[in-house]
């Protein structure tokens, strides 16, 4: 089990390692987070939710520039749907932040939905709280491309924020319910296009 001393202070592959295991359902994970729990709870955690290909990944890449300006530590937790060959996750999230790699306050991890529906991976939860113990002041978790009741980043997040493209409605499709969470917003991405209108913010 990864020493927890080591997650306290940050340590990224300490944290990573114990991810592993929650995403296994190793019981060590168990009394690791029994452990890390009283050290939890100062991180803002930030839901980014929408449509496949929307540019949920894109937005978040954009995001970290803008806390780590702040002096912010960014943690993203970016759910993939599943290979139905392989079980693992399509990578596609990382590729977008790929610039942030190197950049010791930065941590992203994907991780696969596993067949879970709604839209968060099942060890999403508890990673998050890894990560808070970690030092994190942010935590941004992307959803899997979600439709319309895939709301389960609501439960988890401070702040949801939607994205949508023009000429699909504000705060439409993807996960109207998520709009009743107090903190959400909505981005409209893709506004190049010929068919734009001015984006809406709620
Ligand atoms: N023109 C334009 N293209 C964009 C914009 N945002 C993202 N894209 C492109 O749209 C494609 C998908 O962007 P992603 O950021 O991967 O979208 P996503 O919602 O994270 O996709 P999934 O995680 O697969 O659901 C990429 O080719 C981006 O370069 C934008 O504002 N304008
Ligand atoms: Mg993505």
């Amino acid at each position: 089990m990864p020493d927890i001393k080591d997650i306290l202070a940050g340590n990224q592959a300490a944290g990573a390692g114990l991810i592993r295991l929650i995403e296994d359902r190793d019981p060590l994970a168990h009394e690791a987070l029994k452990q890390l729990h009283p050290h939890a709870g100062r991180a803002f955690i930030i839901g980014i939710t929408g449509s496949p290909g929307v540019g949920k990944s894109s937005l978040i890449d954009g995001l970290i520039a803008e806390f780590r300006r702040l002096d912010k530590k960014v943690a993203v937790i970016a759910c993939d749907p599943s290979s139905p060959i392989t079980g693992g996750a399509i990578l596609g999230d990382r590729l977008r932040m790929q610039r942030h790699a190197a950049d010791e306050g930065v941590f992203i991890r994907s991780m696969a939905s596993r067949g879970q529906k709604g839209g968060i991976a099942r060890a999403a939860k508890d990673a998050a709280l890894v990560l808070d113990a970690m030092g994190y002041d942010i935590i941004i978790m992307e959803t899997a491309g979600a439709g319309q009741t895939e709301v389960d980043v609501a439960d988890l997040a401070h702040s949801v924020g939607i994205v949508t493209i023009p000429g699909a409605g504000t705060a439409s499709r993807p996960s109207r319910p998520v709009s009743w969470k107090p903190g959400t917003c909505s981005s409209s991405t893709k506004a190049t296009g010929p068919t734009v209108r001015p984006p809406c913010l709620s």
